[in-house]
């Protein structure tokens, strides 16, 4: 890894900058087939399926029905069937804390006001394929839905992975769909003919997924987050393993080649002792090809002061980062931007990637300056409900008429003056 020593201040917006990702020309692919699938439905779904994917797939097809989703169970080792279990537990148990009572406030008195959580009547849940079958996605995305009440829970793959199914079936999704790529978030954005129409789409996918995404999210429809490739940073010290810091390098660069991961430290020691560690225990890894080009993309960089590397930190906002310094609680407190943190030397990424609880659906590409992670939050409705008094109006009447009066909206003013007049009487 690039070992960038003391970098100006002026040299750190370039030095953090996301590799930029040309959308025009994904766009100008991607928007024929939400057209095509919007005016043909399943017919254009089971076309898409056979020029890209080369599946033959039929009407019947598109959906994986109940006894291919039951049978799924069987396929897997007891072992991964009790961590799966477990990870949708200590997830549940995390989301559920999110849940909050209603709390009914009296701003004036017989002037009540009050939100209530509602969820999303319709979701959607887009697992890609490709070579990692992402089933911890489906327990991140399903858990939160099933706890927000969405009645209907649609999910998209072209993945077939028991595990998937499997996950599916513990967090109650309606439908699982055979259905992949764009094609799969246009079905779920317009609905087709057997596709259920949702209101909101969640999960990864590769460029053309997220161009579809951000395409119907224009039109109306709700995504989750707009997505870049996953990212991690690492802040260590010389509290730190080096082992364990060029582990969690790896387990982000093993996400694919365009995977971004930044070291930063003020100890040149730290820097080199990772660097050495890294080469070694890449080569044993059977996606190191895929790690290599993420690493040669990678920077480790070796600043002056902690000042400096909280500052650089908080402009970079990482999706993911790791504080494998001493009093690292302490640490986390200045970090104003990030997706989520990882305090200590046994807090891996890969923890709250799959099994700690926390949501691993997190905002990429600086995105964290202004966006938190998907949580309960991300699947239900705040509807705000107000009760207003006699004693209420004319607490809070004279108020109004006076703004309404001043902003010259004379209808406003008379919507209260009646109700204060009829009391009056
Ligand atoms: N690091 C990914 C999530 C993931 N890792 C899924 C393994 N499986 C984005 O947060
Ligand atoms: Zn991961």
């Amino acid at each position: 890894m690039q070992i960038i020593p003391f970098p100006d201040r002026a040299e750190w917006p370039r030095l953090l900058a996301r590799p930029m990702q040309s959308s025009a020309q994904i766009e100008s692919i991607v928007a024929p087939i939400l057209a095509q699938v919007r005016t043909q439905g399943d017919a254009a779904l089971i076309e898409l399926a056979q020029r890209f994917d080369k599946i033959d797939l039929s009407v019947e097809g598109l959906q994986v029905h109940q006894a291919e989703l039951d049978a799924a169970e069987a396929q897997l080792s007891d072992e991964l069937k009790a961590a799966i279990r477990q990870a949708y537990s200590n997830i549940r148990t995390f989301h559920e804390a999110q849940k909050q009572p209603v709390e009914k406030i009296e701003t004036m008195p017989g002037v009540t006001c009050w939100r209530r959580s509602v969820g999303i009547d319709k979701v959607g849940i887009y697992i890609p394929g490709g070579t990692a079958p992402l089933f911890s996605t489906v327990l991140m995305l399903g858990v939160p839905a099933q706890l927000a009440g969405c009645r209907e829970v649609v999910l998209c793959s072209p993945s077939n992975h028991p595990a998937i199914y499997f996950a599916a079936t513990l967090v109650g999704v309606t439908k699982v769909f055979r259905i992949g790529g764009a094609q799969a978030v246009a079905a779920m954005a317009y609905g087709t003919e057997t596709i259920p129409q949702v209101y909101k789409i969640f999960g990864p996918g590769n460029q053309y997924v997220t161009s579809a995404k951000m395409l119907v999210a224009k039109e109306g429809t709700a995504i989750d987050m707009p997505a870049g490739p996953s990212e991690v940073a690492v802040y260590a010290d010389d509290t730190a393993v080096p082992a364990f810091v060029a582990a969690d390098l790896l387990s982000q660069a093993e996400h694919g080649a365009d995977s971004q991961v930044l070291l930063v430290s003020t100890s040149k020691k730290l820097l080199s002792s990772v660097n050495l560690v890294l080469s070694t225990q890449m080569d044993k890894l059977p996606r190191r090809d895929l790690a290599a080009k993420a690493i040669d993309n990678s920077k480790a960089i070796l600043l002056d002061t902690h000042d400096d590397a909280i500052e650089l930190l908080n402009q970079y906002a990482a999706e993911h980062l790791i504080l494998s310094v001493a009093d690292a609680e302490t640490v986390a407190e200045q970090i104003t931007n990030a997706g989520s943190i990882f305090l200590g030397n046994y807090t891996p990424e890969s923890a709250g990637d799959y099994a700690s609880g926390t949501n691993h659906t997190l905002p990429t590409n600086g995105f964290a300056r202004a966006y938190s992670g998907v949580s309960l939050d991300s699947f239900v409705k705040k509807i705000t409900v107000q009760h207003i008094t006699p004693e209420g109006i004319k607490n809070v009447g004279p108020v109004v008429e006076a703004m309404a009066e001043a902003e010259s909206l004379d209808a406003h003013k008379r919507a209260v003056s009646i109700r204060l007049a009829s009391l009056a009487e």
